[in-house]
C-alpha cells in the first residue's frame, strides 16, 4: 500500500484518489519531493547528515543512559539531582505529575525510539525490563489523556515494532505480544473514565480504583479539555484493531462524535474546555495549541489510519475555520468561538509549533512555512521556544522543557520540500540542546529562557519524540532498520503501522454516531503537495516564502501597522491614538477609543477593563488601530507591574565536573550589586559560620574572597549581607530553610531590604530555594571546591569554559569586597522581612493591571518579572517597523515622560449597556486570567 503511495503521489490520477493514496501512506508520500528538491539553501553532504545523526544518537544515549542508570524503574529522571522522579516523593508539580503513575513512564515512552535508532538490542532489554517490571495497577490518580498517549501509545508503538521485528527473523523471537496484553490491560484501566452521559472520558483516573469508588480520589471533575478528549482514537483504534476488542474504538468514537456535535456552528471552532457532563464550553477560546491541538491532529491521522472519510470531512471543516479565523500569517492567534474575528489573545503558545507538521499532512505548505519560519526566529533569539510568546515576539512565559513539536514540524517540513535549509535548523536544534540544556546527567528543561537556568526535570515526551524527529530528520532510508513510510506517528511520536486500516475494519463503526456522508471533492482539494503543483518550476520556492519573513522577529511591529499608518496619514488623518497619552477623561480620546472598537468597562470592584471588538470598530484601520491600542495598553500595565518585580538572577555552577552546565534559578536581593548592570560575580563558594549569618562570622577567614552560603531565617536578609560582606566576601547566597522548597513549585523569590538605607551592601546576594540550594551543598560534599557564577543570564556553556583554568579564589577581578565593603552597625529587627515583598499586582483601584485587560491572560508567578531584555526588544519594536514608526517613536520620546496611570476610576460613559452587550466576552477573559497551558 506505502509503495503505491509513495509512487503515486504526485501522478497525474483524480483528485479524490490521490487524497486516497496519501491517506494509505499518511505524510510520507512528501519523500518523493526531497530528492527534487535543492537549491535556496547549500546542500548538506551525506557525511555531514551522518555526523549529525551520529550526534543525536550520542545525545540520546546521555539522555537514556542517564534515565536508566540514576532514575530507573521512576517515571523520570530528574537530570540536575541525578535521580528519579517519584510522585509522593517530590513536591507536588499539579498537572503536569498527573502523567506520572510509577509505571517507569520514560523506558515505556522511548521503547519504539530505541528502534527508530537502530538501537535493537537496546529495544529488546527495554521490553524484557516493561514485561518484568512494570505494574499497572497502581493506586496513582493519573492523566487519561497523557496514559493514552505515552503509556498506551508506547506500549502499542513498542508491540508494532516488537512485531515488524520478530518477522524479520533476527530480534524478538521469543516475543508473544506481551506489549499488546498490557496495553489491553491499561486500555480496560482507562475505560471507566468514558462513564459519563455525553462520553467524554473524566480527565483522570485511579489506576487502581477507577472512578467511581471512594478510594479512587477522582472523579468529581467537571471539565477537560477538548484534545484531552479528542486524542484517543489512535492508540484506542488501534488497540481495538490489534486485538478484535471492539470497546476501545466505539468509546473513542462516541468522543469524537460529541465533540463535533458541539462545535460552534458558526464558526464551526471548538472551545478550549469543555463541561463533561453537559457538553458547554468553559472555555470558548479557541486556538491549535494548548487545550485543543491534538483534536484536529486525530482528526486528520484518523482518517489516515482508519480510512474513514468523516474524519476527513470534520478536518477540513475545522481548518477553513482555522485558516479563516486563527491563521493570520505566520502568526497562529487564539480567537473567541463565537466571534471568531475577535482575537482571545496576544499570545502563542509552544504546543502550536506541531501545527506547520499537521498542515504538510493536509498539503498546505505555504503558511507552514511561513509559521515554521517565525518559530526559528524566535528560537534563534531565545535559544528555545519559550512556553509563551507574544505576538511582537517578547517573551509572555519563559520556560521551555524541552519540547518536540519544533523539530517535528521541521521533520515534515524538510520531507514536504527536501529543502536542505531545514536540515540547517535541525542542526541548530542540536547544538542549542547540547549547548544549553545538557548537564552532567542529561538534558534539564529551561527554567527560564532568558537567564538559561534550569529545572530539574526531563520529561518523557523529550525521548519519545524529540530524537526520533531529529535522528529522521538526518537520516537517510537506508540508516533506519524498517520502512518508515509504513507508519503514522500519533501525538506523542509513536508507531502504528498503516496495515491496521484493513484489519479488523468491520468492528469501527458499529454503535457510533456518526453518519457518513460521501464526501464531495472540495474535501480533496488539497493533496500531498507533490513538487510539480507546488513548485511549479520554480525551485525558489520554499525560500521565496521564508525570505520576507527572516527578520519578522527582530523588526516586528503589530500586524498591518505599516501599511495602515502609511494609508491613513496619506489621507491626512492624524496619527492613531497611543496608549501612555490616553485620558480617560478626554472626550475626544474617547471617541477615539469608540471608533476603534474599544469598550471601556467598569468592573463592580472599582477596576476598569477595556475590551476591543474588533467587527465594532469604524473601519479594519481604525480596527488595527485599535488592536495596537489595547498591545500599548498591556505592555504599559505589566511595565508598571514590573517596576515592582525584580527579574531572577542565575547561579552556574562553573567548576569540574559541571563547568557550566548546571544553572540554578535564583531570586534576587532588592539590595546590594544589581547584577543586570554590573559584570557577574565569579568565586568559589563557602558556608559561613553561624550559617544563618545572623551575627558577625566565626570563619571569616574561610569565607574571605569567596561566595559566602547563608541559610534563611532568624534575621533579615540585609544584615546577613552585612556580616559576610564584613568577613570579606565577594558575594552570598542565602538557601531556604524550608525544605523541600523548590523553584519547580514555588514562584519567584525575592529579598526585600531592612527598609533602611542598604546602599552599605555592595555584594550581589542570591535566594535558591532548598532544592536549588542542596545542589550545591552536595557538590561541596563530593568536590569541595565549588566554584560558582552569580549573574542575571547563564554564561554560554562551550569548551572554553571547560578549558578555562579554574581561577582561585582569590580571583581579582571577582573580588569586590576591598574597597566596596564599609562596615556597618545598623539596628535590625529579629525578622525575616521576606514576607513582606508580595507578588501583588497594583492594588490601586485607578491603576490598570494585566488581569485587568480583556485580552490578557494570567502570569504564572515566574513571569512576574521584568527582563531589561525585554524593555530592549519593545524598544525595538517601534523603532525598526518604518520611518513613520520612527516618527511617531521620536514623537511620544520628546514628550514628558507621561505617567502611564490614568483616571480609570471616573465613570466618563454610561456603561449597564455595554456590559450587558459583553458580559459572554468578560466571563470568557475571566476564563483566560485561570489559563495555564
Ligand atoms: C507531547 O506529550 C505530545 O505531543 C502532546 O500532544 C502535546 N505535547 C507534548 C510534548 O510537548
Amino acid at each position: 500500500m506505502s509503495e503505491a503511495g509513495g509512487r503515486g503521489c504526485g501522478s497525474p490520477v483524480p483528485q479524490r484518489a490521490r487524497w486516497r493514496l496519501v491517506a494509505a501512506t499518511a505524510a510520507f508520500c512528501l519523500v518523493s519531493a526531497t530528492s527534487v528538491w535543492t537549491a535556496g539553501a547549500e546542500p548538506m553532504s551525506r557525511e555531514e547528515k551522518q555526523k549529525l545523526g551520529n550526534q543525536v544518537l550520542e545525545m540520546f544515549d546521555h539522555a537514556y543512559g542517564n534515565y536508566m542508570e540514576h532514575a530507573y524503574p521512576a517515571d523520570e529522571l530528574m537530570p540536575l539531582t541525578c535521580r528519579g522522579r517519584v510522585r509522593g516523593q517530590e513536591p507536588s508539580r499539579g498537572d503536569v505529575d498527573d502523567a506520572l503513575g510509577k509505571f517507569s513512564l520514560t523506558l515505556i515512552d522511548s521503547l519504539d525510539t530505541l528502534v527508530v535508532l537502530n538501537k535493537t538490542k537496546e529495544f529488546e532489554d527495554a521490553v524484557r525490563k516493561v514485561l518484568r517490571d512494570v505494574n499497572l495497577d497502581n493506586d496513582v490518580v493519573v492523566s487519561v489523556f497523557e496514559t493514552n498517549i505515552r503509556v498506551l501509545g508506547g506500549l502499542l508503538g513498542g508491540h508494532s515494532l516488537a512485531i515488524m521485528l520478530k518477522e524479520k527473523g533476527e530480534y524478538m523471537q521469543w516475543y508473544n505480544d506481551e506489549l499488546l496484553q498490557m496495553a489491553k490491560q491499561l486500555g480496560y484501566k482507562l475505560l471507566p473514565a468514558f462513564n459519563t452521559t455525553s462520553g467524554l472520558p473524566y480527565p483522570r483516573i485511579n489506576l487502581k480504583f477507577g472512578i467511581r469508588k471512594p478510594e479512587a480520589r477522582t472523579g468529581t471533575e467537571t471539565d477537560t479539555c477538548t484534545a484531552c478528549a479528542g486524542t484517543l482514537i489512535l492508540e484506542f483504534a488501534a488497540l481495538s484493531r490489534f486485538t478484535g476488542a471492539t470497546i476501545f474504538e466505539e468509546y473513542a468514537r462516541k468522543a469524537l462524535d460529541f465533540l463535533w456535535e458541539k462545535r460552534q456552528r458558526s464558526s464551526n471552532l471548538v472551545g478550549v474546555t469543555i463541561n463533561i457532563h453537559t457538553g458547554d464550553w468553559v472555555r470558548k477560546d479557541s486556538g491549535v495549541g494548548a487545550g485543543i491541538d491534538s483534536y484536529y491532529e486525530y482528526l486528520l491521522k484518523a482518517y489516515v489510519l482508519l480510512g474513514d472519510d468523516s474524519f476527513l470531512e470534520r478536518f477540513n471543516t475545522h481548518y477553513d475555520a482555522i485558516m479563516r479565523y486563527i491563521s493570520q500569517p505566520p502568526l497562529l492567534l487564539d480567537v473567541h468561538i463565537h466571534k471568531p474575528m475577535l482575537n482571545a489573545r496576544t499570545w502563542m503558545d509552544a504546543l502550536l509549533a506541531f501545527f506547520p507538521g499537521l498542515q504538510v499532512l493536509k498539503g498546505d505548505i505555504r503558511p507552514a512555512i511561513e509559521t515554521h519560519e517565525m518559530l526559528y526566529q524566535v528560537i534563534k533569539k531565545h535559544n528555545f521556544l519559550p512556553e509563551a510568546f507574544t505576538t511582537d515576539f517578547r517573551v509572555h512565559w519563559a520556560q521551555h522543557p524541552l519540547r518536540p513539536e519544533f523539530a517535528e514540524s521541521t521533520y515534515f517540513l524538510y520531507k514536504a520540500t527536501g529543502d536542505p535549509y531545514y536540515l540547517e535548523v535541525g542542526k541548530t536544534l542540536i547544538e542549542n540542546l547540547n549547548k544549553y540544556a545538557r548537564v552532567p546527567c542529561g538534558f534539564a528543561a529551561m527554567k527560564d529562557v532568558r537567564t538559561g537556568s534550569h529545572e530539574d526535570r526531563m520529561d518523557s515526551f523529550f525521548l519519545a519524540e524529540m530524537f526520533k524527529y531529529l535522528y529522521l530528520l538526518f537520516a537517510d532510508k537506508e540508516d533506519i532498520i524498517f520502512d518508515i513510510e509504513d507508519y503514522i506517528f500519533t501525538t506523542e511520536a509513536h508507531l502504528l503501522p498503516l496495515w491496521l486500516s484493513t484489519t479488523n475494519q468491520s468492528i469501527s463503526k458499529k454503535n457510533t454516531t456518526s453518519e457518513y456522508t460521501e464526501l464531495d471533492d472540495s474535501n480533496f482539494d488539497w493533496t500531498c503537495p507533490n513538487t510539480q503543483i507546488l513548485f511549479p518550476n520554480d525551485p525558489l520556492y520554499a525560500q521565496s516564502i521564508r525570505e520576507p519573513l527572516k527578520n519578522v522577529v527582530d523588526k516586528s511591529c503589530p500586524r498591518g501597522i505599516i501599511r495602515v499608518r502609511e494609508e491613513s496619514f496619506r489621507s491626512g488623518a492624524k496619527p492613531p491614538l497611543r496608549a501612555r497619552d490616553f485620558m480617560a477623561t478626554n472626550p475626544e480620546h474617547l471617541e477615539i477609543l469608540k471608533k476603534m472598537g474599544v469598550s471601556l468597562i467598569h468592573l463592580k470592584d472599582g477596576r476598569v477593563q477595556l475590551v476591543q471588538h474588533a467587527i465594532q470598530a469604524a473601519s479594519s484601520i481604525d480596527a488595527e488601530d485599535g488592536l495596537r491600542f489595547m498591545q500599548e495598553m498591556i505592555e504599559l500595565s505589566s511595565q508598571q507591574q514590573k517596576e515592582q518585580q525584580l527579574p531572577p538572577r542565575a547561579v552556574q555552577i562553573v567548576s569540574h565536573p559541571f563547568f557550566g552546565r548546571v544553572v540554578l534559578t535564583a531570586g534576587p536581593a532588592q539590595f546590594g550589586l544589581d547584577l543586570s548592570k554590573h559584570k557577574e560575580t565569579r568565586g568559589f563558594v563557602a558556608s559561613s559560620k553561624p550559617s544563618n549569618g545572623c551575627s558577625e562570622l566565626t570563619n571569616p577567614e574561610a569565607v574571605m574572597g569567596k561566595i559566602a552560603l547563608i541559610q534563611r531565617g532568624q534575621c533579615m536578609f540585609a544584615e546577613k549581607a552585612r556580616n559576610i560582606q564584613n568577613a570579606g566576601a565577594i558575594g552570598g547566597i542565602v538557601i531556604d530553610d524550608n525544605e523541600g522548597s523548590s523553584s519547580d513549585t514555588a514562584p519567584l523569590f525575592q529579598m526585600a531590604g531592612d527598609g533602611k538605607d542598604t546602599d552599605d551592601i555592595k555584594i550581589p546576594m542570591l535566594f535558591l530555594f532548598s532544592k536549588e540550594g542542596s545542589i550545591i551543598l552536595d557538590a561541596i560534599r563530593e568536590y569541595e571546591e565549588v566554584e560558582v557564577l552569580l549573574s542575571d543570564k547563564a554564561k554560554d556553556r562551550d569548551p572554553e569554559m571547560e578549558n578555562e583554568e579554574q581561577p582561585s579564589s582569590e580571583n581579582d577581578s571577582q573580588n569586590q569586597s576591598g574597597e566596596q565593603i564599609s562596615s556597618s552597625s545598623q539596628e535590625v529587627d529579629l525578622v525575616d522581612q521576606e514576607s513582606s515583598e508580595e507578588n501583588s499586582l497594583n492594588s490601586h483601584p485607578e491603576s490598570l493591571s494585566l488581569a485587568d485587560m480583556d485580552n490578557a491572560a494570567s502570569i504564572s508567578p515566574s513571569e512576574q518579572t521584568s527582563n531589561p531584555t525585554e524593555n530592549h526588544e519593545t524598544t525595538n519594536l517601534n523603532g525598526e517597523c518604518t520611518d513613520l514608526d520612527n516618527q511617531l517613536q521620536e514623537q511620544s520620546e520628546t514628550e514628558e515622560d507621561s505617567n502611564p496611570n490614568v483616571s480609570w476610576g471616573k465613570k466618563v460613559q454610561p456603561i449597564d449597556s455595554i456590559l450587558a452587550d459583553w458580559n459572554e466576552d468578560i466571563e470568557a477573559f475571566e476564563m483566560m486570567e485561570k489559563d495555564e497551558l
